[in-house]
């Protein structure tokens, strides 16, 4: 019982010497120094720093929790991570430059959306219930949406930044339209309490917090609807919470599903 007390005393220290070493290692490491003026800039320390926590509280939660939820808690902590590594340069890049990191944020969310959509396919998998067809189908429209979105942004191949606009949209609603109404919900249903509450809350951040992207498209296109500025702001708040939260709610369940499991096992 004492070794138990200590051990939890000795995680905790740990974990938050570690993450105050961290973040502020992210910020000092910094090439450029930052503009208290400069709002955009801000916003890209925060989502610097926020990425860095999470990735550690991920790393470090993963062992509390029970095995067939250890995958997810390794994917939630690679989105976090991925992020946190292009943070640091989308940051110096706006500091130094003052102009949106469009490819090093396109690239991230290459990596990134699809080790997120493959959360929905690892918690089905874990109790027995996923398609390697759901798996395929989200990640084939997930990578449309972003690359029609870099299409539209950059003007690589021409063409109207709106027609390629309307090309994402159809992809992400089409990811919506899957998850909530695709064959993963009946399956959904005959699993436990945690996963369902994983599964729910993945499919509302897909639907609510991936919104915030299109309206930062939608923005970046014209200085009057907030140009640069307002787009590189939403997107930064957008993976705040699209990576993070989406991280937080499969801690969650989680926690949740393991304590369940230790309850069930305790009475037997
Ligand atoms: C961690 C990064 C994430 C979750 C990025 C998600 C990005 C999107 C949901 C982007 C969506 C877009 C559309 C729906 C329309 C076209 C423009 C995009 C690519 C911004």
């Amino acid at each position: 019982m004492n070794m138990m007390k200590n051990g939890n005393i000795r995680m905790k220290i740990l974990t938050i010497t570690s993450l105050l070493y961290l973040v502020t290692l992210s910020v000092v490491s910094a090439e450029g120094t930052i503009d208290p003026t400069d709002n955009v800039a801000m916003t890209f320390w925060i989502a610097t720093a926020l990425m860095l926590a999470s990735t550690v509280f991920f790393i470090l939660e993963r062992q509390n929790v029970s095995d067939k939820w250890k995958t997810s808690m390794t994917v939630a902590a690679l989105v976090t991570g991925v992020a946190w590594y292009h943070y640091t340069y989308m940051r110096d890049h706006w500091v130094g430059t003052g102009d949106s990191p469009l490819v090093l944020r396109y690239v991230d969310w290459l990596i990134t959306v699809p080790l997120q959509v493959s959360e929905f396919y690892l918690i089905l998998a874990a109790v027995g219930v996923a398609s390697a067809a759901l798996f395929f189908r989200l990640f084939g429209a997930s990578i449309i949406m972003l690359v029609s979105g870099f299409i539209g942004e950059s003007g690589i191949i021409g063409g109207n930044a709106w027609m390629w606009f309307v090309i994402g949209m159809v992809a992400w609603i089409y990811i919506i339209y899957e998850i909530w109404a695709g064959d993963a919900k009946n399956k959904v249903s005959e699993t436990s309490e945690g996963t369902q509450f994983a599964f729910k809350a993945m499919a509302f951040i897909l639907t609510v917090g991936w919104a915030i992207y299109p309206i930062g498209y939608v923005m970046g296109q014209n200085a009057d609807f907030g140009g640069a500025d307002g787009l590189n702001i939403l997107y930064n708040l957008a993976d705040a919470v699209n990576k993070t939260a989406f991280g937080l709610m499969v801690w969650y369940a989680a926690t949740m599903d393991t304590k369940a499991e230790k309850a069930a096992a305790a009475e037997n």
